[in-house]
């Protein structure tokens, strides 16, 4: 009796657990444009052929276990032999390849589909119509790059929503994987090749998802993978125009404060902007831009892609990157700082906006 109240807890709390896995903006289940449309139709479509396979397999199963029982037909009985029976044989040849057709054809035709990303070669085109956004991944964070704007951000990808969004991915290190669970993936990023794919983000259903999506890495890549978050922020057509607009006009915004001057000092000194950019139109080359460019970091949401934006964590960010993902690129590589230097630093990093 205690065995079977184990069972049955741990069932029910798997039944909480994963009741949590239905949030909008993370969510495969809840589709939010018309690519994780046809990607989660694929999913309802196998699971439910494979569901009923594996009914009727089960209920032949018990029936024939009950049926010819042994107490039951007596020792000696042998049941009548079906073995090279025609309509049998046809019926269980038949029924898999048609269940395999049906399920063939959706996915070819949505694979060829969803894989033409012939439009974001043309010579001519236009980024209005057709966005190519480049993506890539480093140890344990994001650069998107706007080639038609001149504009490189990271950890928050700035989409518009009902048009096709073309990407061009690629990793820096080692193998990573680009996943927007709401609105599709996933696609590896690799090191020695770019793949290429696009995504689509419908104005309603992203509006009722909030103002941020998550993506995620899904390629185990090191001992900070799970934390290897990134924000989606989707605007409309015109909304998108002018971000784009305010990122290439941006002008350096003034340090007002002593402190955030002081902070300004510091981020020179302490070897910061070595690795860190802070201006949108990055004009080093991609080898040289090996740290999340900065120029946005005072209207994220989060800091390091996981940690709510308080002064808290973005001082304990720069003191100790470590405790917060093990293993990241950042850690050691300036003298330690003391509270007053962290506090001048945030003072510094939280007037960085482009408004
Ligand atoms: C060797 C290059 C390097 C140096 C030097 C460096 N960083 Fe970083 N920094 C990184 C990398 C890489 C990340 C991304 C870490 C991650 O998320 O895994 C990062 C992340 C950050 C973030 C979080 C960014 C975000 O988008 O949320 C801040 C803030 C930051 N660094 C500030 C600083 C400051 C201030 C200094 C100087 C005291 C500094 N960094 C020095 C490489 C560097
Ligand atoms: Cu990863």
């Amino acid at each position: 009796m205690i065995r079977k109240w184990r069972v049955y807890s741990l069932f029910l709390l798997l039944t909480l657990v994963l009741a949590g896995c239905g949030e909008p903006y993370l969510s495969t289940l809840r589709p939010v444009g018309e690519v994780a449309d046809k990607q989660f139709f694929l999913t309802v479509l196998s699971t439910l052929i494979m569901v009923l396979v594996v009914i009727v397999v089960s209920i032949i199963f018990f029936y024939v276990i009950i049926k010819f029982k042994r107490s039951k037909v007596g020792e000696d009985t042998i049941p009548k032999q079906v073995e090279g029976n025609r309509n049998l044989e046809i019926t269980w040849t038949a029924i898999p390849i048609l269940l395999l057709i049906i399920l063939v054809v959706p996915v070819v035709a949505y694979t060829l589909e969803l894989g033409d990303t012939s439009a974001m070669d043309k010579k001519k085109r236009d980024p209005e119509k057709t966005l190519v956004v480049n993506v890539r991944a480093s140890l344990y964070w994001w650069e998107f790059e706007y080639p038609d704007y001149g504009i490189v951000t990271s950890q928050e990808l700035i989409v518009p929503t009902d048009q096709k969004v073309y990407f061009k991915l690629k990793a820096s290190d080692v193998k990573h994987s680009f996943w927007i669970p709401s609105a599709g993936g996933k696609i590896d990023t690799n090191t020695d090749n770019e793949n290429k794919f696009y995504l689509t983000f419908d104005s309603k259903r992203t509006k009722d998802a909030g103002e941020y999506f998550y993506g995620k890495c899904a390629e185990l890549c090191g001992p900070s993978h799970a934390l290897m978050d990134f924000k989606v922020k989707t605007l409309s057509q015109d909304e998108f125009l002018g971000w784009t607009k305010k990122m290439t006009d941006y002008k350096k915004p003034a340090s007002t404060s002593d402190l955030a001057l002081e902070g300004e000092k510091l981020f020179k000194e302490k070897n910061c902007l070595s690795c860190h950019a802070v201006e949108p139109g990055d004009e080093r080359p991609e080898a040289a831009r090996t740290a999340p460019n900065l120029a946005t970091f005072g209207e994220r949401t989060k800091v390091a892609g996981i940690k709510d934006m308080n002064k808290e964590n973005v001082k304990a960010w720069l003191k100790d990157p470590e405790s917060f993902k093990p293993g990241n690129k950042m850690t050691g590589t300036y003298p330690k700082l003391n509270d007053s230097e962290a506090d001048a630093l945030y003072e510094y990093l939280k007037g960085l906006k482009i408004q």
